[in-house]
């Protein structure tokens, strides 16, 4: 099995640094030790591949896969970290530091990307035949710092230092053909450990290189440098993550990059399936099912009926039977700026083929729903061309033999609204997949105290597999499991408040409530609600100095998409109140504020274990799931949220009475907003005059920006977007009221710490396994264990 890391390390880092152990740097050691932990794992990760490649396989195609830090997830699942420890404390390095010089493998936004990346560990740790299929984008999500408080964007090159954990497998290249542009497709592999398993799953990234044949012509004429450019503008596919969340940008080099992963998958999927069950293809869907993360890689869809047709010569209907039993959707989003359509001459000049398969599709797809009896103005609407443009979704949903939503209200929205269409004519299509995270990475590895106490209680660690297992001990909170409870928190927020301060450079109290929201920026996620009750809290302070308020501190991480000048207007305000009250001499005595730049994996890895209080706090009905309530929960924070996403079957897991729930709900807000006037809230709603004053009146300066008063105007009045689209002074008060009970309620801390560890408790049904097994059902595969 595993070799033995004491005899392993050594010399992996010689063979890095050139040197002796003792005599590398830091950085060497991680490359070293990152070595010996592949070379540990390849023999299983060859019989696993060959394992699953003989069987029915689920592919999961996904423009961005999250990763973070791959290190000490890989010791952790495989149980080598403190063998890890010794063979470096060997030579006096401390594994901690070392485990710091790793860069996160930031090729995703936010939760969806994260998502796959969870996903993919759960299949690991099921024994699942599951392949992640992407992009291996030379530049991650930019890294975020701040100038004046103001959000500036950095490239960051996360492999440039070398990178064990991604091997590229030059005899798998693929050729990727635009109708401008020929390219050549590189995989590069990453194993993908599970916990308590020898198997290990595969995420394949590809690179885009230039094919040499195609530039030799030019490079031995005059034309050297034209050359040179043509092989840049082939690097380009792959050079850069879109930095947006949930929006949508029609830029031609992204429909270039979603074609290009999409492509040499499917031709690697379908020569696979030929060399293990041979040429007729008719079969397919028999072996291979496809996963479709949001409606990023929809173009698989016309890219495997061309490669039926064109390359094994399938009629059209028996290549779309293959077709509409090998993939599934899964949406993401309900936000109509997420919705991807491209100009039909966009697909005409890259790949008139696949836009004449696209037009074929319509046209069948128009006589099918006609013969169903279907009206014009329903078909014209859902048809996958209309408009001029083409509907990734809609050709998602015909295709598609399952539809799935990502949280059970999320899922019903689909139903009633989004997709309703689809779901009258195929309502057995609609499922929903309740989102998960694994507790290897958010609980086992984040948070090493919690983990012993819940090792402890429950007599073992089976709960690491199998997260429901904690489910039966609700009343094992006696007085010193709570105790213990108690001081593991403390000890987490003092561990953090010492990481903030290193980080930001700001001193925070670990007696405080650590009130935390982290996500990315966006105005349906309401940081302004939050930075508003901050800028009130901190008036009512100054009003009433004989207040009684409790020690807190304001966590927020959050990086806005650079094009979103409204969400980088709040990221400016947050800093601004952040200053405020953090120079306050007497406000910051009980107050503080933080703003922890660059949010990404790891730091969550650090925030989570330290909260209190986990804010989800969207306008109702936007946030599809959500998954960062998930990580607050099983790390024993309490909810302060909206019935939104996930939240609700958060409510229903722990009970009202473990939650601040508070807002109106999805289907109030319809009404509420026919008679919506946010001036009537300025006037009325104690507290809201004042802040929204201090926007414009010289408390808070913008630097001359002006988009604070921009912010103020998205509040009053109707531009495009109704005032206040995301009804932020209409839930204030009663978010005011929900916070301040949080609050007070903190002081009675036995009762906190029991309504905490009921949160992790009942955390099972959140597991990204429990998950991945519903999943797995729709999938039609079963696991598959080397050993
Ligand atoms: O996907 C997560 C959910 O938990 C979140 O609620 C949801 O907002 C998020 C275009 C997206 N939806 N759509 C995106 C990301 C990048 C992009 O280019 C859309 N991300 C979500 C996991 O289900």
């Amino acid at each position: 099995m595993t070799k033995n890391l004491m005899a392993t390390v050594p010399s992996q880092i010689r063979a890095v640094s050139g040197r002796p152990a003792d005599a590398s740097t830091p950085m060497e050691v991680w490359q070293g030790l990152s070595s010996a932990v592949v070379d540990a794992i390849a023999d299983d990760w060859y019989a696993t591949t060959r394992a699953y490649q003989a069987g029915r396989m689920e592919h999961y195609f996904s423009a961005e896969f999250l990763m973070g830090r791959a290190l000490l997830n890989n010791l952790t699942n495989l149980g080598l970290v403190e063998e890890a420890r010794e063979a470096i404390g060997a030579f006096g390095q401390n594994l901690s530091e070392i485990l710091e010089q790793e860069p996160d493998a930031a090729l995703g936004n936010g939760g969806l990307g994260r998502l796959a990346a969870c996903f993919l560990d759960s299949c690991a740790t099921l024994d699942l035949p599951v392949t992640g299929y992407g992009i291996l984008y030379r530049y991650g999500l930019f890294k975020q710092l701040f100038s004046d408080g103001f959000q500036t964007e950095h490239p960051d090159p996360w492999m440039e230092e070398g990178y064990p954990f991604v091997i590229r497998r030059e005899e798998c290249a693929r050729i990727v053909r635009y109708n401008d542009l020929t390219v050549r497709a590189v995989p590069y592999d990453m194993p993908i450990t599970g916990y308590g398993t020898r198997n290990v799953g595969t995420l394949r990234l590809w690179r885009a290189e230039a094919i040499e044949e195609f530039d030799y012509e030019a490079f031995n004429s005059q034309r050297f440098t034209d050359a040179i450019v043509e092989r840049e503008r082939t690097a380009d596919i792959s050079r850069v993550l879109y930095p947006n969340d949930t929006t949508y940008e029609g830029k031609v080099l992204r429909v270039r990059q979603q074609y290009f992963f999409c492509s040499a998958s499917l031709q690697e999927i379908v020569d696979n399936y030929i060399a293990h069950h041979g040429a007729d293809l008719s079969g397919f869907a028999e072996f291979n099912s496809i996963q479709l993360n949001d409606t990023h890689p929809v173009l698989a869809i016309p890219e495997l009926m061309r490669i039926l047709l064109d390359e094994h010569h399938l009629g059209w209907e028996q290549a779309w039977e293959v077709v509409s039993r090998t993939f599934a959707y899964t949406n993401h989003t309900v936000l109509a700026e997420a919705l991807e359509t491209w100009e039909i001459s966009i697909f005409d000049k890259l790949f008139p083929r696949i836009m004449e398969i696209v037009r074929e599709i319509d046209r069948r797809f128009r006589d099918d729903l006609a013969a169903r009896g279907i009206d014009q103005a329903t078909i014209d609407y859902i048809a996958p061309i209309s408009g001029g443009r083409v509907h990734m979704a809609w050709i998602a949903c015909y295709a598609s033999y399952s539809i799935n939503g990502v949280a059970a209200l999320h899922t019903e929205i689909l139903k009633r609204d989004t997709l309703k269409e689809w779901h009258a004519i195929w309502p057995e299509r609609f499922n929903n997949k309740t989102n998960g995270v694994t507790p290897r990475r958010w609980l086992r590895q984040c948070n090493p105290r919690l983990s012993a106490l819940l090792d402890e209680v429950t007599g073992s660690d089976a709960w690491v597999r199998d997260l429901s297992a904690l489910q039966g001990f609700d009343g094992a909170a006696t007085d010193a499991v709570l105790d213990r409870l108690a001081e593991v928190k403390r000890a987490n927020k003092a561990d953090f408040a010492d990481w903030i301060k290193a980080r930001e450079g700001i001193e925070i109290d670990p007696d405080a409530i650590f009130d935390v929201q982290i996500k990315r920026l966006h105005e349906y996620k309401r940081q302004l609600l939050n930075a508003f009750y901050i800028l009130d809290l901190y008036f009512r302070m100054k009003d009433d100095p004989t207040l009684v308020v409790p020690p807190r501190v304001f966590i927020f991480g959050a990086k806005a998409a650079p094009g979103y000048i409204r969400a980088k207007g709040i990221i400016k305000l947050i800093n601004t109140i952040g200053e405020l009250i953090n120079n306050d001499p007497v406000i910051s005595k009980t107050l503080k504020v933080v703003f922890v730049h660059n949010y990404n994996v790891s730091p969550a890895e650090h925030i989570i274990p330290a909260a209190d209080v986990s804010e989800q706090i969207s306008m109702a009905g936007k946030e599809a799931s959500g998954t960062s309530n998930m990580k607050f929960m099983m790390n024993g924070a309490l909810t302060l949220g909206t019935l939104d996403g996930a939240n609700v079957e958060i409510l229903e897991a722990v009970g009202p009475e473990n939650a601040y729930i508070f807002g109106a709900t999805e289907d109030e807000l319809p009404a509420l907003r026919e008679s919506y006037d946010p001036a009537w809230h300025y006037e009325n709603v104690p507290g809201l005059k004042r802040v929204l004053d201090a926007l414009i009146d010289g408390t808070l300066d913008d630097n001359g920006s002006g988009w604070f008063a921009d912010l103020r105007r998205s509040i009053f009045e109707a531009t495009y977007e109704p005032a206040d689209v995301y009804y932020v002074l209409g839930d204030f008060a009663a978010y005011r009221e929900a916070k301040d009970r949080m609050a007070a309620d903190y002081a009675d801390q036995r009762a906190w710490q029991r309504r905490a560890w009921i949160n992790i408790t009942r955390s099972g049904r959140f597991s990204s396994d429990r998950t991945i097994s519903d999943y797995a059902k729709v999938w039609g595969i079963s696991p598959t264990p080397i050993a």
